[in-house]
């Protein structure tokens, strides 16, 4: 058995189901939550799959590969059962894409919604191999009444979470860019992030990218059950905080918003004056581009542009650099604001929303000057 085959087997299974995020904070053991600290992020363009975040609402599935596989029906004329050699016939393709789940910056609502306290971190930016979804449904020959793609994956419902079962618009599904992913980073996909085979919905927020799918169903109407009807979704309107919204005047959440983090320095850290700080982090925008990140070292009163990093692809983060001489004693307000090729710029104020979606308010960190 070669490297790849070995990692493809169970034994292979079970040894990636050992796989240890240590350095991750913990938003809840199982099922498993994980946030990656801004200095981890820190560490690349790419983030390591040791170091990317993980967010499932239901406990990992236990899939044997050699009775796994991938059923296609619905509104095609060709109903399909692919293997994994199947799937690897396909056409290959890899990807870099930033992924974010959408309750990513939750904790920073104001007052408090439910639901896992996310700071900065359920972000990461992965390179992803797979195969087109694209390809495999012209090979099931959709209807012309197609509308919608309905994705499940093997994880199986608990007492109080539902199935984990959303649609995505026909459209966003037959884009050459959405994938069918069996690799991250050039490994197998960890069981964290989907093993066998995820979906990859780039520039979406991260709920679109059903892990360790089994079934697609081309359809007439979205997914119905929560994750889709309830989950997900944002007011059609701008809503005072605390209000109760009802799931009918509410629309999907789709393409990321622009956004931008610091991951150096820490939020807090102490420098020497008159040191030359580099400040830096990210800023992404799912389907757009950044065009540019501003800095404040003054609380939002004047603002410099960055630098970029030459790494970039269509939907990943930019690395922003600005390099800051700290120029007296005191504690400073140090703030990014991202901006992107549709115009948007991040706001310096919150709008809130009841499941504290999309948070995108212009990161801010104080950076004490000691003279
Ligand atoms: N089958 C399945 N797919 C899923 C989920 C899940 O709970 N079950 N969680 C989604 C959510 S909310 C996010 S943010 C991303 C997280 O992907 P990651 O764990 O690889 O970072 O997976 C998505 N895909
Ligand atoms: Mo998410």
């Amino acid at each position: 058995m070669n490297r790849r085959d070995f990692a493809l087997s169970n034994a292979g299974f079970l040894l990636q189901a050992a796989t240890i995020k240590k350095d991750l904070i913990i938003r809840s053991e199982s099922p498993a939550d994980f946030e990656t600290p801004v200095q981890l992020l820190d560490k690349g363009w790419i983030t390591s799959n040791e170091d990317h975040y993980v967010r499932s609402h239901l406990p990992f599935p236990s899939v044997q590969l050699n009775n796994w596989n991938l059923a296609v029906e619905g509104e095609v004329n060709r109903s399909l059962k692919l293997t994994m050699p199947d799937i690897r016939a396909f056409n290959e393709v890899t990807r870099t894409v930033t992924l974010e789940c959408s309750g990513n910056g939750r904790a920073f609502a104001d007052p408090p919604v439910p639901g896992l306290q996310w700071e900065k971190g359920a972000v990461g930016t992965a390179r992803w191999t797979g195969i087109r979804l694209r390809d495999v449904l012209m090979k099931a020959q959709v209807k012309p009444a197609a509308k919608h793609v309905i994705l499940n994956g093997a994880d199986l419902p608990i007492r109080a979470v539902p199935d984990f079962v959303r649609s995505i618009p026909i459209e966003k599904a037959m884009h050459p860019d959405t994938m069918l992913a069996y690799r991250m980073n050039g490994d197998t996909i960890p069981i964290y992030h989907g093993f066998p085979l995820r979906l990859i919905v780039p520039g979406w927020e991260a709920a679109a990218s059903t892990k360790w799918i089994t079934n697609i169903r081309v359809s007439e109407a979205e997914a119905s059950g929560f994750f889709m009807q309830t989950a997900y979704r944002i007011p059609n309107r701008p809503v005072a905080p605390g209000t109760i919204v009802d799931p009918k005047d509410t629309v999907p959440y789709t393409a990321l918003n622009v956004k931008s983090i610091f991951t150096s320095p820490l939020d807090g850290a102490t420098v020497p004056i008159g040191s030359s700080i580099q400040l830096r982090g990210f800023a992404w925008a799912g389907e757009a581009d950044i065009t540019r990140v501003d800095v404040s070292t003054d609380a939002g009163r004047t603002w410099s542009i960055t630098v970029l990093d030459k790494d970039k692809a269509r939907y990943t983060w930019r690395r922003f650099r600005y390099l800051w001489r700290a120029p007296r004693a005191g504690s400073f307000v140090v703030m990014s604001r991202a901006t992107d090729s549709q115009g948007r710029t991040q706001p310096l104020a919150a709008s809130w929303n009841p499941s504290g979606y999309m948070y995108n308010v212009s990161d801010k960190i104080q950076i004490n000057v000691k003279g």
